[in-house]
């Protein structure tokens, strides 16, 4: 079993989002360990601007076959939630993005790891911060923590930490 460390993030902006992700996260839960949850986020949408607000959030897993049978289970989930194509960047239910793996890095044609746009999006690096704060990247000096108060400066889509008590 590999000990690396996956994170996962979560995004969707069509139908009960929180619902869609709490329900999406107990079905991984039979293909992989679920070690952390983080708190979910409202955020502004990127990219593609004329669309609803997203909700965001993270989850670490382990995961002990390939990136590839992963994207898999992860594709296989959106659709059981309803995912369907609009456009790129467009309006989805439920978005799972494999967004780093341990100390690893992997370039397959449909798949590249650590996420290439992590780094310019706090909507995916807060979550992860939060479940992992001193977590380093490949290729990367500085912990989640220490890119997170850099990127606050700049690039700002999150509206609110959602309180689910
Ligand atoms: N995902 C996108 C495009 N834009 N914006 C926000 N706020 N959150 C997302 O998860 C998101 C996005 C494509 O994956
Ligand atoms: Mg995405
Ligand atoms: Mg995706």
């Amino acid at each position: 079993m590999s000990k690396d460390k996956i994170f996962i993030a979560l995004g969707g902006n069509i139908g009960k989002v929180l619902d869609t992700f709490d329900k999406a996260i107990s079905s991984l839960r039979s293909y992989m360990k679920v070690l952390k949850v983080s708190s979910y986020y409202r955020t502004k949408p990127a990219g593609f601007i004329d669309q609803d607000n997203f909700y965001n959030g993270a989850i670490l897993v382990s995961y002990p076959y390939s990136p590839i049978e992963l994207l898999n289970i992860l594709q296989k989930t959106e659709k059981k939630f309803g995912k369907e194509f609009i456009c790129k960047n467009g309006p989805r239910s439920l978005d799972l993005d494999i967004v780093f793996w341990g100390d690893k890095v992997f370039s397959y044609p449909q798949l590249t790891i650590p996420h290439p746009r992590v780094l310019v999006r706090d909507f995916v690096l807060v979550p992860c911060a939060e479940i992992v704060p001193q977590y380093i990247s490949p290729g990367e000096t500085k912990t989640l923590e220490g890119l997170v108060t850099e990127i606050e400066k700049q690039n700002c889509y999150i509206l609110e930490k959602i309180n689910r008590s």
